[in-house]
């Protein structure tokens, strides 16, 4: 049945005249795996959101960080490119200000002859140079950080698709299920912000390091999540994959951040982060309603049942 969704949706994507065809298979694909009104009971826990955290307010600035990679990133804009881009920008501007008055036609009759000064060439090659090497060095770090996550705890995928995100467990037995925006009157229902807020977020345990692999079903989407420094491409018939750890439990909204069609901006992210207990908990809810055996505690028996049959065909 998925399947059928999701193909009905590609080729909706490709035929502009069946968009329409299109948008009512998106309508209908939360329907067989998980209907919106399971949330409840599937989310035993469901946070609200913190005023000013995880979410735009509406300010200049960036978000508040909320994870180790976002504050090193945000130190970085903050300390080094700010203060760097103002600098530069403040000396051009006075540069060309006393330029305009000094040479201007009026004070010089006589205009000057001269096409060559070897010290200033040669300055404003250098302290250029000097700048950059100046901003890579944090910014090579950053990237190091970025690039070399430590081990993960659970890997999530998080698939695009023309307008939602579908998530899948593949550690805790692969069950999947598919995250909507709410309506605006769903969203003031629940006191989260409209636009950002779904019927199914993805939950992750706090002081997790998440993996998460980003993929899409129709054409190329963006999992954005401003709060964690996270932004990875979600491109058809590839897996990239980004991570995060966040320790605060809360709520943090992201957003589709590749164009992507009509409804690209009615695609939100929201991730909810559960204490242990309670993503634990969720993850049993969750697996109860997709009749799935939960893994984790009879791990070793199931393990030895396959180990068991070839030794005793041998
Ligand atoms: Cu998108």
């Amino acid at each position: 049945m998925r399947r059928i969704i999701k193909s009905i949706v590609s080729a909706g994507a490709m035929l502009a005249p069946a968009l329409a065809a299109a948008q009512e298979a998106v309508a209908a694909a939360p329907v067989p795996p998980v209907a919106t009104t399971d949330v409840p009971a599937a989310t035993p826990a469901l946070l609200p959101p913190t005023p000013g955290i995880g979410q735009p307010t509406g300010g200049i600035d960036l978000q508040t960080p909320v994870t180790d990679i976002a504050i090193e990133a945000q130190n970085m804009v903050h300390n080094v490119l700010n203060p760097v881009m103002f600098a530069v920008a403040i000396f051009v501007l006075i540069l060309l200000a006393w330029t305009i008055v000094r040479y201007r036609a009026g004070a010089n009759p006589v205009p000057s002859k001269n096409s060559h000064n070897t010290v200033i060439e040669v300055v404003w090659t250098v302290v250029p140079a000097l700048i950059l090497i100046v901003i890579a060095f944090p910014s090579f770090r950053l990237l190091a950080n970025q690039y070399d996550p430590p081990r993960a705890d659970i890997t999530i995928k998080a698939i695009g698709h023309q307008w939602y995100w579908e998530y899948e467990y593949p550690d805790q037995g692969g069950f999947t299920f598919d995250s909507i925006m709410l309506t605006n009157e769903e969203a003031t229902k629940r006191g989260t912000p409209k636009l950002l807020d779904v019927d199914n977020r993805m939950v992750v345990p706090a002081g997790a390091t998440v993996k998460v692999l980003t993929t899409a079903a129709d054409v190329i989407h963006s999992f954005a999540m401003p709060a964690f420094y996270v932004k990875m491409d979600a491109v058809p018939g590839r897996i990239n994959e980004t991570w995060f750890k966040v320790d605060k439990p809360g709520v943090y909204f992201g957003q589709c951040s590749e164009l992507c069609g009509t409804k690209h901006a009615y695609m939100p992210i929201a991730i909810e982060v559960l204490p242990k207990a309670q993503f634990d908990a969720w993850v049993a809810a969750k697996q109860k309603e997709n009749g799935i055996e939960p893994k984790v505690a009879e791990a070793p028996a199931a393990e030895a049942a396959p180990a068991a049959t070839p030794a005793a065909a041998e």
